[in-house]
């Protein structure tokens, strides 16, 4: 009797045992090198993005450059007539985009994304200003291999150029 009550309560003490004691967990990672962290994407140089100076008179638009790489183009507008002027650019088949209208002495950032290499008209909405002479053309040249910097002057495209009619 004794002897089945004492081994009842080893049993039971076994048992305990073996709760409390649970067997050992897989130890924690050692503390090694943290995951580095990602940096943040390089920028794709892929599409330059050019800034235009647009000088608005009466009745004239300045683009300084007016040969761009295609790519987003930011025109500085700045009216420096006595009237009121803004700027619009239309062509290749892109949404005529326009800046605000500008009083003298007015400014504006007008950012034209993505143009695709061709030509584009940039005129002055206002009235009939356009008639009057506020036309230009944005030329844009396709992404070359190479790119040069500095893109005054197109390189050797003097093909279109008009003939001297003289005789
Ligand atoms: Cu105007």
């Amino acid at each position: 009797m004794t002897r089945y009550i004492i081994g009842a309560i080893l049993l039971l003490l076994g048992s305990f045992l073996l709760i409390g004691c649970p067997p050992k967990q897989t130890p924690p990672p050692p503390p090694g090198p943290m995951p580095q962290p990602r940096p943040p994407a390089a920028m794709t140089p892929a599409m330059p993005s050019t800034t235009v100076t647009a000088t608005l008179t009466e009745y004239k638009i300045v683009l300084t450059p007016s040969t761009v790489p295609a790519g987003d183009v930011t025109f500085q507008i700045m009216n420096h007539g006595k009237m009121l002027h803004a700027l619009e650019i239309e062509g290749q088949g892109i949404k005529t985009q326009r800046s605000k209208d500008l009083k003298p002495g007015g400014t504006d950032t007008l950012v034209v994304k993505t143009l695709k290499a061709g030509k584009y008209t940039v005129d002055c909405p206002i009235a009939n200003h356009e008639k009057l002479g506020m036309t230009t053309t944005l030329t844009v040249t396709p992404p070359a291999a190479g790119m040069t910097k500095g893109i005054s002057g197109a390189p050797g495209e003097k093909g279109a150029a008009t003939k001297p009619a003289g005789k």
